[in-house]
């Protein structure tokens, strides 16, 4: 019998038998490394552990530490859903069922609708299919062949009609069972330990909704039970503090399907939020040498095109309304309009950085499967500044920027957040400029000043706005996933495009340089973050409601009244509750709007011009005289304490 040479990561050789499997190599380096072995990598490819070699491999056993593993490991837990569905909804047509960053999927084609109780059903099934130690195999089939066997099965045929070649492989799982699918998988569901099925959601067939739509099933698997009950306990934590639920019990914000999808409406309490928010950054812009600007939310194409958007963003947009003589469009973002700003008078090197700043409301076409309350949206106001530079000033505005951010951050409680140096994908080009000496430039810049600041970044390739690199900084949620928040953006392009200009010290004209920066996101995005990062319960200085009266009985509301009456005077953010519940009843209320603090007045407070405190957090704390408690609240709320 021939052999074959397999070399291993280590650089070691051995000569095997044709028709060697991986899971014989692994048994034969170690009997442990065979039990932990979930897939192999021969000659960069993922691999059937039980899959004969044919020809001389570099091969590498992956076991539990690798993430390829996972993927393979998740996406066989896909087939043991499909198998197990198909056993009990036999009518049932199979799409497709890949892993996910989180789990995986399987789409279905079924007339009737999965129910939960389905769900429970099917993942007992799943259950003890595994119990049953059933073998993945792989299959060789003819397209003629399989074209025959799959008469009826419209998107099998599709599957198969795509893959290049006359065969495609198919896997069984057990005698039973068979799918098309590329693989690889698990040797045996002996290997699946950790699953759980978890949601049923709508899906067109490939993501397109002009296709049928299919019943989607998510589940989630880990390679040990360990690891599953806390990611199931990391999703619970997550739902509580879900900005779309929290948005909704604390009457923040609400969306309306008249409006449109991406359109939330702020309510009142959220709106005081956001209000807040904004004056914070007002301020801190303006002592921070920023002028304010206000522009329009539209213009004509034109400008768009003279400033490269319509050529690299257009898909981002919404398109264009005809007016008599006029195409306009609502603006993605607010950039050109503060260049011709800049432009409405000469400048001079002198009068460099000019820093304008708006919180200017910009639309995207973000398309319907993105949105997100108010995470993701299709209408947004940015704490928006382009500063106009001169090169040599580019480190320093660029430091004072991320200065901002540290100090907003730490006013606004939040702690965990990392940097990414956002670059271009050089292989798809279409969507930047070009300009390679520009983009190089942009890069150096922003490393070296990362670099002097002495703060590690990753480095996010595709990332780039269209016009230059950025340093992103991303914040993450409670289930790990990232966003971009503020954002710090080198451009040489467009004081190009505009023919930017001014006056140096040598009497000549120069181009200035264009740094795009948010310190803190859109309203819309930060606000989504605030609610999930206190999971409503907000600090003193950002609370819609910083206090509410509860008078005991209805003859307090009189000294109640003036009790609030004093707090607003002071500029604080108070209620009253004057219905003619139970005091209990009341406070139960308040803490559930998770209001900061409740001011109890029966006879007793009203007689001695009292409140007795009671603290969302801390509960009782006594009596206090009400103007004590003014000075108290206002001493919290100006000096944005994180406690109370
Ligand atoms: C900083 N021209 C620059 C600006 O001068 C700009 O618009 N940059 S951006 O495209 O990166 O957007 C700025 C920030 O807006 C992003 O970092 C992100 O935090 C936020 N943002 C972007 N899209 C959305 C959206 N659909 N919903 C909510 N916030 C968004
Ligand atoms: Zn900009």
């Amino acid at each position: 019998m021939s052999s074959l040479t397999v070399t291993l990561p280590d650089g070691s050789q051995q000569a095997v038998p044709q028709g060697t499997r991986p899971i014989d190599v692994a048994q034969k380096i170690s009997p442990r490394l065979a039990n932990d072995a979930i897939v192999a990598r021969v000659n960069g490819d993922l691999f059937d552990l039980t899959r004969p070699l044919e020809t001389d491999s570099q091969l590498e056993i992956l076991t539990t530490k690798s993430p390829d593993a996972l993927h393979v490991y998740r996406h066989s837990t896909a087939h043991l859903l499909a198998a197990a569905v198909l056993e009990l909804f036999p009518e049932t047509k199979l799409g497709i069922g890949p892993p996910t960053e989180t789990g995986f999927y399987y789409d279905f084609q079924r007339a009737t609708k999965f129910t939960p109780e389905d769900l429970e059903k099917i993942e007992a099934r799943m259950r003890e299919l595994q119990a049953k130690n059933l073998t993945f195999e792989r299959k060789m089939t003819p397209k003629t062949e399989g074209r025959a066997k799959y008469e009826d099965d419209w998107m099998k045929r599709e599957l198969i009609d795509e893959r290049a070649g006359e065969v495609f492989s198919e896997y069984t799982l057990g005698p039973d069972f068979i799918d098309f699918c590329r693989g690889p998988h698990v040797p045996s569901t002996e290997k699946l330990k950790a699953f759980k099925l978890l949601s049923i959601a709508g899906a067109y067939w490939k993501g397109n909704e002009k296709n049928p739509q299919l019943q989607r099933i998510y589940g989630t698997a880990f390679f040990t039970k360990k690891e599953l009950d806390d990611y199931l306990n990391r999703l619970e934590e997550a739902k509580k503090r879900d900005h779309r639920r929290i948005g909704k019990d604390l009457e923040l914000f609400t969306v309306n399907e008249l409006v449109g999808a991406g359109l939330p409406l702020w309510l009142p309490k959220g709106a005081t939020v956001r209000r807040v928010l904004e004056e914070y950054i007002l301020d801190l812009g303006r002592q921070a040498g920023y002028q304010h600007v206000y522009t329009p939310d539209l213009a004509k194409v034109e400008l768009y095109e003279r400033s490269g958007h319509w050529e690299h963003y257009h898909e981002d947009m919404f398109p264009p309304m005809d007016l008599e003589t006029e195409r306009m469009v609502l603006r993605p973002m607010n950039c050109p309009h503060h260049i011709l700003i800049y432009k409405s008078k000469m400048r001079s090197y002198r009068d460099l950085p000019v820093r304008l700043a708006e919180l200017g409301t910009m639309y995207r076409y973000e398309r319907s499967g993105v949105l997100s309350g108010l995470s993701r949206v299709r209408c947004m106001t940015l704490n928006d500044a382009h500063i106009f530079c001169t090169p040599d000033q580019i480190k320093e505005e660029f430091t004072g920027v991320m200065r901002l951010v540290e100090r907003a951050y730490k006013d606004l409680g939040i702690k965990n957040y990392s940097y990414r140096l956002s670059l271009r994908d050089k292989a798809n080009t279409e969507k930047y400029v070009a300009n390679d000496e520009m983009w190089e430039l942009g890069e150096r810049v922003l490393r070296e000043a990362m670099d002097s600041l002495g703060l590690p970044y990753v480095e996010g390739p595709g990332e780039a706005a269209f016009y230059g690199p950025k340093l992103d900084i991303q914040l993450a949620d409670v289930m790990g996933h990232e966003e971009t928040y503020s954002t710090i953006q080198i451009d040489f392009h467009l004081p190009n495009r505009f023919e930017l200009g001014y006056v140096g010290a040598d009497g000549q004209q120069h181009r200035p340089v264009m740094i795009h920066r948010a310190i803190i996101s859109t309203m819309e995005r930060m606000v989504s973050y605030l609610i999930e990062l206190y999971a409503g319960a907000f600090p003193v200085w950002l609370a819609p409601v910083q206090a509410i009266v509860l008078p005991i009985a209805d003859r307090q509301n009189e000294y109640a009244r003036e009790v609030q009456r004093k707090l607003l005077a002071a500029g604080l953010r108070a209620e009253i509750d004057e219905r003619s519940d139970k005091i209990n009843f009341k406070i139960r209320e308040a803490q559930l709007q998770k209001i900061p603090y409740m001011l109890v007045v029966g006879d007793r407070e009203a007689q001695a011009g009292q409140v007795a405190v009671r603290n969302r957090k801390h509960g009782d704390q006594g009596c206090t005289g009400v103007d004590d408690f003014v000075v108290r609240l206002s001493h919290l709320n100006l000096g944005k304490s994180l406690e109370e």
